[in-house]
């Protein structure tokens, strides 16, 4: 018999088997598994590990042009038509400006101990700098009391992409200077006023998106392709704004306030799992992200990074270095998608491996699966910087989600997805990298940038024209892990 016929006889037979005409009767063949198999190994997480939820201010908030917000560059950049998806805008979005109330006994219900949402600049600051808006700020006191009184902690990111119009109409964004200042002052008038309850403050959300879609590519706001030099410029601005911020934080924040920032850093995943290929992911963790995290990490620029950047690099200080590399409470990571690495024998040691064609995706294309980068992850930025305390600020992905006859969503690819890095997330945990918590993108489905509303990754369903939320399986599913403390 060759090995393709034992195969599909194989495979012929256990269908019959799962039709019940198996020669076994199941009920015995079930006692006979009982009797041999061990139980399942629990996968449990330590006691007190935070499981959260995360949005962010643009994407869920709507009321755009309530209590003194003005325009950020994400308002201007959806209303140019052919940016985003069907011309989708922000402009009511989840709504959830109004609604946060219901919002909040949605995470209750799945009994979420932390929840990371995004301020708003434009409510806080309006043009970016000069006079506060007290009733933007407000909005979040409302919001941070609210999630306390229903026992989940609140963790606040100060700038997740919604730039107030002004400071890009100024002085080109994140290109000038005066940004990276204004953000500090910014975060500093926040901290005064949140932190008697807001314990967890990120910086910066993702520079290596924002930074990469909007100032180089120009696929998200403000929709610019720079030339390198100034390119290189905004991006050591955007690490200056961020140290600056930390340094306003700690001046201004009560006592026992902790900061971070959540950064998607490019995670290089050992091709194989030996030393070599895992020595070599792990430079090329800190070489790809040498002008984001590894300069805040170290306070310098490695010395790739500046031959990269040649004749076109920035005006860089010592002072501008030790404020950006302003010592943190912990690192936040953004991880949805492996990058495969190998050794090599060339001068950096290691190659990026691409994904082949036939490589698997979520339904957003650039999302690959790949659950072992959520072991790597963290462990590259635990051994690479001595970091103590890790967060997962965003991992999830999105699917197709659509409603079943029975109005219900089975979006069993999106617990697949779960199940499989949540276990490599276990894995980590167990071997001691400390990872604190982990934040699943996202509550809801929202506004999700350049696609607009087409591609959902909330474990609650919207339907926007009614603004109705209905759980979809996974929330279940996320709920039986909370319960549990261990992969389900
Ligand atoms: C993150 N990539 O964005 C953002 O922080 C969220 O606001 C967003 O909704 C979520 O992930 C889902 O996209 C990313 O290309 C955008 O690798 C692009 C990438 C990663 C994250």
């Amino acid at each position: 018999m060759t090995d393709q016929l034992s195969r599909r006889t194989f495979a012929k037979l256990a269908g019959a088997a799962a039709l019940g005409a198996s020669n076994i009767p199941l009920v015995a063949q079930a006692q006979v598994e009982a009797a041999t198999l061990p139980p399942p190994s629990p996968r449990s997480f330590p006691t007190g590990f935070l499981w959260g939820t995360a949005t962010a201010s643009y994407q869920v908030e709507g009321a755009v042009a309530e209590d003194g917000r003005l325009p950020s560059i994400w308002d201007t950049f959806s209303h140019t038509p052919g940016k985003v998806a069907k011309n989708a805008t922000g402009d009511v979005a989840d709504d959830h400006y109004h609604r946060y109330k219901g919002d909040v006994q949605l995470m209750k219900a799945l009994g979420v101990k932390a929840y990371r949402f995004s301020i708003a600049w434009p409510r806080v600051f309006p043009n970016g700098s000069g006079a506060p808006n007290a009733k933007g700020l407000d909005f979040y006191n409302r919001l941070v009391d609210e999630l306390l009184a229903n026992g989940i902690q609140p963790f606040a990111t100060l700038y997740h992409w919604d730039l107030p119009q002004a400071l890009q109409d100024r002085g080109g964004g994140w290109e000038s200077r005066e940004t990276a200042e204004a953000f500090g002052k910014y975060a500093g008038y926040v901290a005064q006023h949140l932190t008697d309850r807001v314990k967890h403050i990120f910086t910066i959300n993702e520079f290596g998106a924002f930074m990469e879609l909007g100032y180089n590519i120009g696929v998200h706001a403000p929709g610019l392709k720079l030339p390198p030099k100034r390119f290189y410029q905004a991006r050591h601005n955007g690490v200056l704004g961020h140290g600056l911020a930390v340094q306003a934080i700690r001046a201004s924040g009560k006592p026992g306030t902790k900061v971070g920032l959540a950064e998607n850093l490019v995670v290089g995943v050992p091709v194989i799992e030996n030393a070599e290929h895992i020595a070599a992911a792990e430079k090329a963790t800190r070489d790809i992200n040498a002008q984001y995290l590894t300069v805040i990490m170290e306070g310098k620029y490695t010395d790739a990074y500046i031959a990269r950047m040649g004749a076109n690099a920035p005006r860089v200080t010592a002072d501008d270095l030790k404020i950006i590399s302003s010592p943190l409470d912990f690192v936040g990571t953004n991880i949805y998608q492996p990058t495969f690495v190998r050794a090599d024998a060339g001068p950096s040691g290691y190659a990026v491996v691409p994904n082949p064609p036939s490589y698997p995706h979520m339904i957003s294309p650039w999302l690959f699966m790949g659950p072992e980068v959520l072991y790597w992850g963290p462990h590259h930025v635990a051994k690479l910087w001595n970091v103590k305390e890790i967060y997962i600020t965003e991992n999830g992905t999105s699917s197709s989600d659509v409603p079943a006859a029975d109005g219900k969503v089975y979006d069993t690819d999106r617990i697949m997805y779960l199940r499989n890095y949540l276990s490599q997330l276990q894995r980590a945990v167990a071997d001691g990298v400390p990872v604190k918590g982990y934040f699943l993108w996202s509550l809801m489905d929202n506004f999700e940038w350049a696609d607009g509303y087409e591609n959902r990754f909330g474990l609650h369903y919207v339907d926007y024209a009614t603004q109705r939320r209905t759980p979809k399986l996974s929330a279940a599913f996320y709920r039986e892990v909370i319960a549990r403390n261990a992969v389900a």
